[in-house]
């Protein structure tokens, strides 16, 4: 054990400035002589680095002496973002560390710049798993994350008159300085290989190639306290015995080395493209990876901390609870079943008690084609044992059902694990899912009882109290307090405390205050200048300048189709088109407003880029037409990051959540622009219901179908029932008319009708809900021209948005899934 030093942790400005300076000159990674803002940088991450392992040491010590019940969040994606300000901020450092840096010549803000992001991850299943290890780490939670740690993050984006282009992003080109490497944490991972079966009976699977999965650990700190979590990410790397210097030698340097090829492969992209073979190989290799190396991991440490004892299997659940973020980490389950039996020496009976009690699943989305299906061939071929094991868990699933429950026998062929249509066998990972663990759970009330009513609704019937519903929440640290410095202050001026930060109901004490007019000419005046910062930011990425006293309408998320990004910009061409029409004088009367859209679109789907595409081409016409650019401006903002939305929401007055209703599971955007007091246009989707809940529905621009009307009007749609407002067809027509250019929009229009036989035919019911949006929008025009009805509208946002704190949602999980209590680390 190494003897505890005391180091020397600076508190005040000048020795934080002395510890910066000492790391830009002992812990080189440039060239001496140089002090740039990129070697500030990079000193400055080191500096506070410091301050953060100490703590980091200290909760993984006590953890490990109290030795809780601890929680493991399984995850294809994390979307960190920048760490600095992040980490400063839970360190309570940042009055320090800016004093530092001015003495050394430099400006914290615009040192925190130079941080690239951290985007192993793409929307918002990814960003979701970042608040939730904030919120563990705050509530002083034995709770850890897993993850891989992709060589290039999401890709970046950037818009070409072609549209969008697609970019590796090399985040890691100079190293991060917040990771560090465990050379002492390694585990083999198999693939391929065969079940060898002993003359016990007992089985084992060998053979195949062996990658090693090396743990590369990142701090989380949690706000004020000291429990300092991990995020692990697992590297792939073949071992040096994979390298045959033989064959190297003889010149054959390709075959050499093919595992150490192969090794790169699993690490290299997030979701790569499966429209190959290989494709669809390499995902379920990075699904496994994760998955068995984070049970190694967890079982390792379970066995260490049980010290000299025997170990008692059966005590696992108590001090184990694996969550599932997706059906991405569903390998986790035969993986825990195979190690427990075929390592340990388990029976299948004690290893599936132990599994079922260890395992919840949340889903995050009912899109049929998010629904992930592994194919049975790809699978035994990768993972013999495992479909044994799958296959095994299956049979036993249908006896009982057999068994018990004749009335739902002929619902089995869709309840079951295995589809078995010979055509295209697969397993369905959800079904798996629900029947191996203890607990699923949605992640808003509406999308909770759409799993409970339809997608699951057979499972509820056998298993009733296995389902819950936990409503997403948003860390209150990254989405207001260090966003938003500004509107914050007046926050906790106006409550004359800041606990809202950990303790965000608190928020709702602003609600005495909504109709006080120093307070709203506080709270317009944070807005203003948060929204001229953006309006610099979209002049100097995009070269278009915004007025900072037009409507800041903004629609940010990845792009897709039920999210409805046509809708908008439908919305916006037809707004266009009047405006064009109408006289000079009455011009003067509307609304100025400035739309911007961002978002990325997975280079495969062709709808969501020509989506991109068509932004774009109407941005360029509406902005440089002189006659209407004063009032109307259309900006795509590019390569849309956690970083960018830290810029864009504070900015934001008005933002859109337009998904049809029932198909966005949640949304967690929704809740980080309502926090900083921005308003909502909005279907009664996922958590937009909740959000309308709290603060009031005349505090909400509500518009559209509701979830339950959307089975019928698809019906009517394609029966030719349907009759289409005039003002769709007239936007519609407009672009096909080619006023936006040459580019052949046809296809993603015809998109939209209902009985042309194209696509899906408005699937997403974007022509049904046109009207209703419309007249929603006419409304946001005339409350804007209220400047004391919208400012009250904008305090009451934020003052309703308690609820959406993600320390709430964990408080839940730790309670009604984990079983998980707080261990927090003693102060000194
Ligand atoms: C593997 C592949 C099929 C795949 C499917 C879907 C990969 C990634 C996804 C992303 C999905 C699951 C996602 O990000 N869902 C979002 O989760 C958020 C957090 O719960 C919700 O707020 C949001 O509504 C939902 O779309």
């Amino acid at each position: 054990k190494i003897p505890p030093i005391a180091h020397p942790l600076a508190k005040a400005a000048t020795e934080i400035a002395s510890n910066i300076n000492y790391h830009a000159q002992y812990s080189p990674h440039f060239s001496p002589f140089k002090f740039e803002p990129e070697q500030a940088y990079y000193a400055t991450a080191e500096s506070v680095h410091d301050q953060l392992i100490k703590q980091w040491n200290e909760t993984y010590s006590h953890y490990h002496q109290v030795n809780p019940k601890q929680t493991y969040y399984l995850s294809m994606e994390y979307l960190q973002g920048r760490a600095l300000t992040n980490a400063v901020g839970n360190l309570d450092l940042q009055v320090a560390y800016a004093d530092a840096l001015k003495q050394l010549g430099h400006d914290l803000e615009n040192i925190v710049e130079q941080e690239k992001d951290a985007a192993l991850g793409n929307g918002g299943l990814g960003r979701l798993a970042s608040c939730f290890l904030d919120s563990m780490a705050t509530l002083n939670l034995p709770a850890w994350g897993y993850g891989l740690r992709y060589r290039y993050g999401l890709f970046k984006q950037r818009i070409t008159k072609a549209g969008q282009e697609e970019i590796a992003e090399d985040w890691l080109e100079k190293f991060s300085p917040w990771e560090v490497v465990r050379h002492d944490v390694v585990f083999p991972i198999r693939f391929f290989g065969q079940v060898e079966v002993n003359p016990n009976g007992s089985r084992k699977w060998v053979g195949g190639e062996v990658i090693q999965a090396l743990a590369y650990d990142v701090p989380i700190p949690g706000y004020k306290t000291k429990n300092t979590n991990s995020l692990r990410l697992w590297e792939a790397k073949a071992s040096s015995n994979d390298f045959n210097l033989f064959q190297f030698n003889e010149g054959e340097y390709e075959s050499a080395a093919l595992l150490h090829s192969s090794a790169q492969q699993i690490c290299a992209v997030l979701y790569p493209g499966d429209a190959t073979e290989n494709g669809k190989l390499l995902r379920l290799k990075q699904q496994y990876f994760l998955c068995s190396a984070s049970l190694r991991d967890i079982i390792a440490r379970f066995k260490e901390r049980n010290g000299e004892k025997e170990i008692q299997w059966s005590e696992f659940p108590s001090k184990v609870a694996v969550q599932l973020n997706d059906t991405h980490p569903t390998l986790a389950i035969p993986e825990l079943m195979r190690v427990l039996m075929d390592d340990e020496g388990l029976g299948w009976d004690e290893a599936w008690d132990i599994t079922s009690k260890t395992v919840a699943y949340t889903n995050h989305t009912v899109l049929p084609e998010a629904l992930e299906k592994w194919s049975q061939a790809v699978m035994w071929k990768l993972l013999p044992r495992h479909m044994e094991i799958i296959t095994e868990i299956d049979k036993r699933f249908i006896a009982l059902i057999k068994s018990t429950r004749p009335d739902l026998e002929s619902k089995l062929s869709s309840l079951c694990i295995l589809d078995n249509n010979p055509q295209k066998a697969v397993v369905r990972m959800a079904n798996l899912c629900v029947v191996s663990a203890h607990t699923v759970n949605g992640v808003a009330q509406l999308h909770s009882d759409i799993l409970k009513d339809e997608l699951f609704a057979d499972y509820v019937s056998i298993w009733p109290t296995k389902f819950q519903n936990k409503t997403n929440g948003i860390t209150p640290r990254r989405w207001l307090k260090f966003c938003n410095p500004e509107l914050s202050q007046i926050i906790t001026k106006w409550l004359k405390t800041d606990k809202w930060v950990t303790n965000l109901d608190l928020l709702t004490n602003l609600r005495q205050f909504a109709d006080n007019s120093e307070l709203q000419s506080e709270w317009e005046s944070a807005k203003l200048a948060s929204k001229k910062r953006l309006a610099n930011y979209v002049l100097q990425v995009t070269g278009v300048s915004i007025d900072p006293n037009s409507l800041f309408d903004i629609q940010v998320k990845r792009i897709h189709e039920y999210k409805r990004q046509l809708l908008n910009i439908l919305g916006a061409v037809y707004r266009y088109k009047k405006l064009k029409e109408m006289n000079p004088e009455d011009r003067k009367k509307t609304t100025p407003r400035t739309i911007m859209i961002g978002g990325k679109a997975f280079a495969t789907y062709t709808n969501a880029i020509r989506i991109v595409k068509l932004v774009n081409d109407v941005g360029d016409v509406v902005n440089s037409d002189p006659e209407v650019n004063n009032f109307l401006k259309i900006v795509f903002v590019p390569n849309y990051n956690v970083s960018v939305a830290e810029m864009l929401i504070p900015g934001s007055e008005l933002s859109q959540h337009i998904s049809t209703a029932g198909m966005e599971a949640s949304g967690t955007s929704n809740m980080k622009f309502a926090l900083n007091g921005c308003l909502i246009i909005g279907t009664l989707d996922g958590a937009n219901v909740e959000i309308r809940e709290e603060i009031g529905e005349s505090n909400f621009f509500l518009f559209g179908a509701t979830a339950d009307q959307v089975p019928r009007l698809r019906k009517e749609r394609e029966n030719g029932m349907f009759k289409p407002d005039p003002r769709f067809e007239e936007a519609k027509q407009f672009i096909r008319s080619g006023a936006f250019g040459s580019y052949d929009y046809n296809p993603l229009l015809d998109s939209l009708e209902g009985d042309s036989g194209y696509g899906r035919g408005d699937y997403f019911l974007v022509g049904y809900d046109f009207p209703s949006y419309m007249d929603a929008q006419e409304r946001v025009d005339e409350a804007y021209k209220d400047r004391k009805r919208w400012t009250k509208m904008s305090i009451l946002s934020t003052a309703g948005s308690g609820k959406f704190s993600s320390d709430r949602t964990i408080g839940q999980y730790a309670k009604e899934i984990w079983k998980i209590n707080e261990c927090a680390v003693p102060s000194a």
